[in-house]
């Protein structure tokens, strides 16, 4: 196996043996595989729309979710990615029937075989198969920003929001990522068009979030809990979650949110439940120890799992692209509901959750909350009382070195204030690094997706300081990145024009050298240092 798709890959180079988040080679032959096939898929679906026709949008959803499957952490069922191989196979027989030019395809778009081959294909179509460095690291980055607009897509498409144009652009660039006539300057293109429909996809989840749910206001979540057995909701599906929410009253059962479900108690739709008790525990790499003392089940809608421990095995449920062997698998697909009843009666089982801590945090600060209160942002910043903000978003993770972040966040000079989405925020939501004239000097504005409102604010903010560029604003970008939803958010940024962002813990295995040099040189990409060496350098004037 070689993957070296996230953060924490082996050595900062790649995982061969086994992949530290607990993939095993086997499963990552077939993500291997299943991403080929996709490939192939979109290059039918671009073929078949340059010829006029149209493409349904079942297919579309295949193709999100097949890639939303292969992110790190979603999905370690094989047989499940095996299934998802074999679909894609017969959908993408059914197209080519109707395709005019087939001398047009490339190989992977025509290639089909039964089970007995998939391993020995899966060998010869994995990343080191392109040998090019250069191009092999522009395929990948590509690749994982539309893997991280794939999951994007795939919770607006479960509410009913669909962006064709982002679905055939999707589509035509992960078909581009088999052309061997694309040169490094055109794929470099690419990547930051990649981004500018990154900024399209989030936007769209945005609407699909507030159109259904309302927008996210200033919010207490209590940390605490109840003495009623509970339901652990994990990932980041609103939809999985109102279903669940629904099916719950009455029965007597509790939910809570962990990690990135955290902000659904931001939204108004939510809060008319009254078994919505809180948020349990932190960050997704802290499950082992917070599933435990739970108690009760646990439904994984998206990303990030860890590999249960034995103790809570049989009370961890997946549904959508999450997958575990022998984990409960709760159907349906996009516009069908769901039954969690088989959590609901094994929760009545179990225990109420084994409190981990007491008291509340706050969120809530997306972009309709926070240009409500711009009146009294803008003024804080006129008076000196915000000097600069500072975005933290992005992702938690497992290694020491991201300590820096609490550090960095403790030793901020107190008139800065954070703007943070993702589950990076457990590093520091929790220190109670108080407020400047009300406002909270941590300002979660949700999910990872929600990086979106941060742009939208600093876009604002643009305007009212009558401001010709978005990198004049008093904003310093020091962002943490696990996995590939955090790729799309950083090239989202970049087609948005934001300069020297810091990225960390470590800059990203899949960037070879001569590619880290076009991003450093272009839009300032840079690591982190020390936090003493990064507070001068991001307060020189202090
Ligand atoms: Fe991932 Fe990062 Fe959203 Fe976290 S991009 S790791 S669980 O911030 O949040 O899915
Ligand atoms: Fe390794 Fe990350 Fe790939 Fe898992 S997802 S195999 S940890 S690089």
């Amino acid at each position: 196996m070689f993957c070296y798709q996230c953060q924490e890959t082996a050595g900062c180079k790649g995982c061969t043996m086994s992949g530290v988040c607990g993939k095993k080679p086997d499963v990552a032959a077939m993500q291997d595989l299943l991403v080929y096939v996709t490939k192939g898929l979109s290059a039918v679906t671009t073929r078949l729309r340059a010829e006029g026709k149209d493409v349904p949008h079942e297919v579309n959803h295949l193709i999100t979710l097949n890639l939303f499957t292969t992110i790190t952490n979603a999905n370690f069922d094989k047989e499940s990615i095996v299934a998802r191989i074999h679909a894609t196979l017969d959908t993408k027989e059914k197209l080519l029937s109707q395709v005019e030019h087939r001398d047009a395809l490339p190989q992977a778009a025509v290639w089909t075989a039964d089970e007995s081959v998939f391993e020995a294909k899966a060998a010869q179509v994995g990343v080191l198969s392109t040998k090019d460095e250069d191009i092999r690291s522009l395929r990948e980055l590509i690749t994982y920003g539309l893997k991280g607009l794939s999951a994007y897509s795939k919770h607006a498409n479960a509410l009913f929001q669909e962006d064709t144009e982002v679905d055939a652009f999707l589509q035509r660039a992960l078909a581009a990522t088999l052309d061997d006539s694309l040169t490094v300057d055109d794929l470099v293109a690419l990547t930051l068009e990649t981004g500018k429909f990154g900024v399209s996809g989030m936007a769209l989840l945005d609407k699909a979030n507030t159109t259904a749910y309302g927008n996210p206001e200033i919010t207490k979540v209590k940390l605490g809990v109840g003495k009623n057995p509970g339901i652990l909701v994990s990932g980041h599906d609103l939809r999985d979650l109102e279903m669940l929410l629904e099916q719950t009253q009455g029965t007597g059962v509790d939910v809570y949110t962990h990690s990135e479900m955290l902000p659904a108690h931001y939204y108004p739709a939510f809060k008319k439940y009254p078994n919505f008790v809180g948020n349990y525990g932190n960050a997704w790499w802290k499950q082992k120890e917070e599933f435990e003392s739970f108690n009760g089940p646990i439904l994984m809608t998206t990303n990030c799992i860890v590999p249960p421990k034995d103790s809570y095995k049989d009370r961890l449920y997946t549904t959508g692209a999450a997958g575990y062997p022998g984990c409960k698998h709760i159907p349906g697909e996009i516009g069908q509901q769901k039954d969690f009843s088989a959590l609901i009666e094994h929760a009545k089982k179990c225990a109420p959750p084994t409190e981990l801590e007491n008291g509340e945090i706050v969120g809530g600060f997306a972009h309709a909350q926070v240009l409500a209160l711009a009146d009294q942002v803008v003024e804080a910043v006129k008076s000196g009382a915000i000097k600069k903000f500072v975005v933290m978003a992005g992702c938690d993770g497992r290694a020491k070195s991201r300590d820096y972040y609490t550090e960095f966040a403790k030793a901020l000079p107190k008139d800065t204030v954070i703007l943070t989405a993702g589950c990076a925020k457990y590093k520091y939501n929790k220190l109670n690094l108080g407020d400047i004239g009300g406002i909270p000097r941590v300002l979660d504005a949700g999910q990872c997706n929600d990086s979106y409102s941060l742009a939208v604010i600093a876009l604002k903010l643009k305007e009212v300081f009558g401001l010709d560029d978005i990198n004049d604003l008093p904003i310093v970008y020091n962002i943490a990145w696990y996995e590939q939803k955090a790729v799309i958010v950083l090239l989202a940024l970049l087609y948005l024009g934001v300069k020297n962002i810091h990225l960390g813990p470590t800059l990203p295995a899949f960037l070879s050298p001569n590619v880290a040099k076009v991003l450093v040189e272009n839009f300032g990409i840079a690591g982190i240092g020390t936090v003493e060496d990064d507070l001068k350098l991001f307060f020189p004037e202090a």
